[in-house]
């Protein structure tokens, strides 16, 4: 909206962008808008939500073919795939099954862990943020 005449300040509708924009170097200090500066300009600094790696551990009791039926259930993980993620757990005592969203990554470890719990298996499923 082009910048109004003085005289015709009392019928102007003032919009909520007038308040977000006007400052009082504006007018050049010609007149009185009545305009106060409501709003400092904020820079918006979003940072795109952080994602959370959901974790196998390994223990000394799963059979490696209930891991294996978990990578592929769970995280749709291909047998070939699967076998891979199982071996490195066997191997290096942890590995991960995918990267999600918080509460994508605890719920699929709260399914993880209480399928393993009703099948009588230690098997130990956990998620930490992916930085
Ligand atoms: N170490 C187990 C065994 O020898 C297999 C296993 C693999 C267990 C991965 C847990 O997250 C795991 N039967």
């Amino acid at each position: 909206m082009p910048h109004s005449s003085p005289t015709d300040l009392p019928l102007k509708i003032r919009l909520a962008s007038d308040y977000l924009f006007t400052s009082a170097s504006d007018n050049d200090g010609q007149y009185d808008s009545g305009l106060k500066e409501v709003l400092a300009p904020v820079a918006l600094k979003l940072k795109p939500p952080a994602m959370y790696r959901v974790i196998l551990l390994n223990d000394d009791y799963t059979p490696m073919e209930f891991v294996v039926e978990i990578l592929r259930v769970f995280f749709a993980l291909n047998a070939e795939t699967a076998t891979r993620v199982m071996l490195k757990v066997h191997t290096e005592g942890k590995g991960v099954c995918g990267v999600f969203p918080r509460d994508i990554a605890e719920t699929k470890a709260t399914q993880v862990n209480e399928h393993s719990r009703a099948a009588e298996h230690p098997l130990q499923c956990d998620y930490e943020v992916d930085d």
